[in-house]
Order: structure tokens, then C-alpha cells, then sequence
């Protein structure tokens, strides 16, 4: 996957996914990463690249200008048109099911937005998909689209490590993670459950199922009924809790 992020802020994006599982996943060439300065395609020598909006209002908005030659500069260096990604919070919610989706495509451009927003007019010319990482203000794109590249890049395979799966993960199958403990044994005062001490595999697949769905009845009732719909067989995950 080749990730082109057209930004005010490269160096955020690049000192971002340079480290851990993304930092790695572009040292060994699964991934690349172009970060493009939308200020270089500014066509005035102060390089400016922001202005009022009309019919007032406060801040400034990005121009037309800046971003669609930058955008075009990325599409014009790519052997057929990528799609174009908007950071915005006015976009449908990133889920996993998005970041599945997104990370069959060779190339993806990701447009970030600063100030108030970026003129309509282009972006109605160049972007093909608007994304929004959840319902809370942030001062740019720039944080979503680093949420997008790592949601995606740890799809590709080869980015995790030898055995873990991106599709065997939790969540991916509808349920939240069971707990998880290691050494050592008492820590604090507090065990470490019992039947994980066992051997028995067989029954500690079926606590890990019993927490999983205890945990996702009691924290994702949304997330539980959707399980319970495709999964009439599974029994009720209130083992061990109050019900209420
Ligand atoms: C004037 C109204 N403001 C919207 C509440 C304008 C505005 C605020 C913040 C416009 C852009 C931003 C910056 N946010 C993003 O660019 C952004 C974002 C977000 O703030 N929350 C969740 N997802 C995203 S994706 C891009």
C-alpha cells in the first residue's frame, strides 16, 4: 500500500507512523508513505494558501488552488486514478469494515483538512470518499489520517508479526477481547484466574468466550445484540455478573 497524505503539517504525519508496527511496516517496503506539502503548490510568493470565507463567518479556509494542484501532481505520478480520502467531520464514521475495504487499493490519497475546511469547489472535483474518526472536534486531519493509515496498514499482510492475524484479532469477530494476564502469578494480592493456570485448553477457550461476551453484553450492549442476531446459537455471557 502507497499512502499520499496531502497535508499543511508533513513532518506531524511523518514523525507519527515512523515508529513501532508502521515504522516497521515501511522499513521492510510493505507500506510507503508520501507526505505532500499542499504549501509547495501555493502559486503566490508568500506561500499562502488560506483565505476568508465569503458571506463571512470566522477563521479562514483553505483554497481551491493549492490543493487540487497538489492533488493532481500525486494522480499525474500514479499509473491510474487513486482514490481520494477527506478528513472531515463531516464524513461517515471510520469503522473496520471501511479500513477493510480501503486496504484492497494499490494507491490512497488522504486529504487533510486545517482551519475551517477547504473551498467546496475542490473538493467536489477530486475526493471520492469523506471520513470522520467519531464525534469530537479536533484541530485538523492530520490525527485522523494517521488513525486511518495504521487501521489499514496493520491489514496488509506481512506488517504483524509471524501468527497474528488481523482477522482472528478481537473485534474483528464482533466481541470485545477477553481479560489477559501474565507473570506474575499473584500480583498485588490478586490471582490470575484459576482455569488459565490449568492446561485444560478446552476450558479456557470456553472462559475467554464467557468473559467475551460478558465484557460486550455489559460495555457494547450495540455490539452484543448485533453478535447475538448473527449468533443465535451463542449462549447468554452473563456468567459470573449481575443482571440487570
Ligand atoms: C465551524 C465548525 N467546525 C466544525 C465543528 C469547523 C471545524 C472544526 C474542526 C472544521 C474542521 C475541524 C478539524 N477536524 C478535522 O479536520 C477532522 C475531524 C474531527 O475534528 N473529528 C473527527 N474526525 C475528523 S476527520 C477530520
Amino acid at each position: 500500500m502507497r499512502f499520499h497524505v496531502l497535508t499543511l503539517f508533513p513532518e506531524m504525519i511523518e514523525q507519527g507512523l515512523s515508529t513501532s508496527i508502521t515504522g516497521r511496516a515501511m522499513q521492510k517496503g510493505l507500506v510507503s508513505l508520501d507526505a505532500v506539502n499542499i504549501r509547495d503548490y501555493a502559486d503566490n510568493k508568500h506561500r499562502k494558501v488560506d483565505d476568508y470565507t465569503y458571506g463571512g463567518g470566522a477563521g479562514m479556509l483553505m483554497q481551491a488552488q493549492p490543493v487540487y494542484d497538489a492533488c493532481m501532481s500525486v494522480q499525474s505520478r500514479l499509473d491510474r486514478p487513486a482514490r481520494v480520502v477527506y478528513m472531515t467531520p463531516q464524513g461517515s464514521i471510520f469503522t473496520q469494515q471501511k479500513a477493510q475495504e480501503l486496504a484492497q487499493e494499490e494507491d490512497l490519497i488522504i486529504l487533510c483538512g486545517h482551519y475551517e475546511g477547504i473551498d467546496e469547489r475542490v473538493l467536489e472535483e477530486v475526493v471520492t470518499d469523506e471520513i470522520s474518526i467519531g464525534d469530537y472536534v479536533l484541530t485538523g486531519g492530520e490525527l485522523p489520517a494517521m488513525v486511518v493509515i495504521d487501521t489499514i496498514s496493520r491489514l496488509i499482510p506481512g506488517v504483524l508479526g509471524n501468527g497474528v492475524s488481523a482477522d482472528t484479532d478481537s473485534f474483528m469477530n464482533g466481541l470485545l477481547e477477553y481479560p489477559q494476564y501474565s507473570r506474575p502469578e499473584i500480583w498485588r494480592g490478586k490471582q490470575v484466574p484459576p482455569i488459565l493456570l490449568s492446561g485444560d485448553h478446552a476450558k479456557v477457550d470456553r472462559w475467554r468466550k464467557e468473559q467475551s461476551l460478558a465484557r460486550t453484553r455489559e460495555r457494547r450492549p450495540d455490539l452484543y445484540r448485533k453478535y447475538m442476531e448473527e449468533h443465535p446459537e451463542a449462549e447468554g455471557g452473563a456468567k459470573g455478573k449481575k443482571s440487570r
